[in-house]
């Protein structure tokens, strides 16, 4: 799938008061600002064009923008985070998607963070964690349904989204973490397993030829030279404090 566009938000100032389970110190604005303008430019020179949203301090998560929505060519479907803290994500993300997709929503009592939605072509996977309810998992599942969709559920227990365990490299390859290697609703996928002490960087973003990895995972680096994609390495190291990754900072389209 080629993706043309992006989204992103800033992080405020106050985005290590955010959600996070990490135990990995306080993070650096300074840094987290120079790690997300880095993404800005890895995303630019993979061909996208980047629609910069304005900080949102009132919602201090609010740069994880991938969770507010899941965007298909057909229509962009507005989530319901499943965090109540960041429920209010949902609409300030709206406005700019409307420009470009037909908008549908999640609605209460659902809930949904885009976190959880992986597309491979026509089918779409859903964990269903503590963040995403069986009611939005399916309420998601009708809306892609008429328009060809085939969803899978996953119940997840040990991560906080789906995407933290499983990504697409290509249409026949995922990347996943053990916990979810033997999963049979992946069994007909060629899977590149992450090692257990490379878990974070389980959650890489591909881009039309490229792919986006997180820095400090060398054996899934080794593994993922074999496939031919030119492969950008990221400083993740604030993003990751809070318990974000690469997919979280973008939506693509
Ligand atoms: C949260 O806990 O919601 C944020 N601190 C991190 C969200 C990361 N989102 C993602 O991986 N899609």
């Amino acid at each position: 799938m080629n993706f043309e566009d992006a989204i992103v938000r800033r992080p405020a100032e106050n985005f290590a008061d955010g959600l996070t389970s990490a135990e990995l110190g306080p993070p650096e604005f300074a840094l987290m600002q120079a790690q997300h303008e880095a993404y800005v430019c890895a995303l630019r020179e993979a061909g996208l064009r980047v629609q910069i949203l304005d900080a949102a301090p009132q919602f201090p998560d609010a740069h994880f923008v991938e969770d507010a929505a899941i965007v298909v060519p057909e229509l962009a479907v507005i989530a319901r985070p499943g965090a109540g803290s960041r429920r209010g994500e949902a609409a300030l993300i709206e406005p700019a998607l409307a420009p470009h997709r037909p908008i549908a929503r999640i609605e209460a009592p659902g809930t949904l963070d885009g976190g959880d939605v992986l597309q491979v072509g026509k089918h779409v996977f859903v964990g269903v964690s503590a963040r995403t309810n069986e009611t939005g998992a399916r309420q998601l599942e009708a809306l892609l349904a008429d328009h060809g969709y085939r969803c899978t559920l996953i119940p997840l227990t040990h991560a906080l989204h789906l995407k933290s365990d499983l990504n697409a490299v290509g249409s026949e390859t995922l990347v996943v973490t053990r916990a979810l290697a033997d999963h049979e609703a992946i069994a007909r996928f060629e899977r590149i397993i992450v090692d257990p002490d490379e878990t974070y960087a389980a959650n890489l973003l591909r881009i039309n030829g490229r792919l986006l990895i997180a820095r400090g995972a060398p054996r899934l680096r080794d593994k993922l030279d074999a496939i031919a994609l030119e492969i950008v390495e990221l400083d993740m190291s604030e993003v990751r404090k809070m318990d974000g990754g690469l997919t979280c900072l973008s939506i693509r389209f």
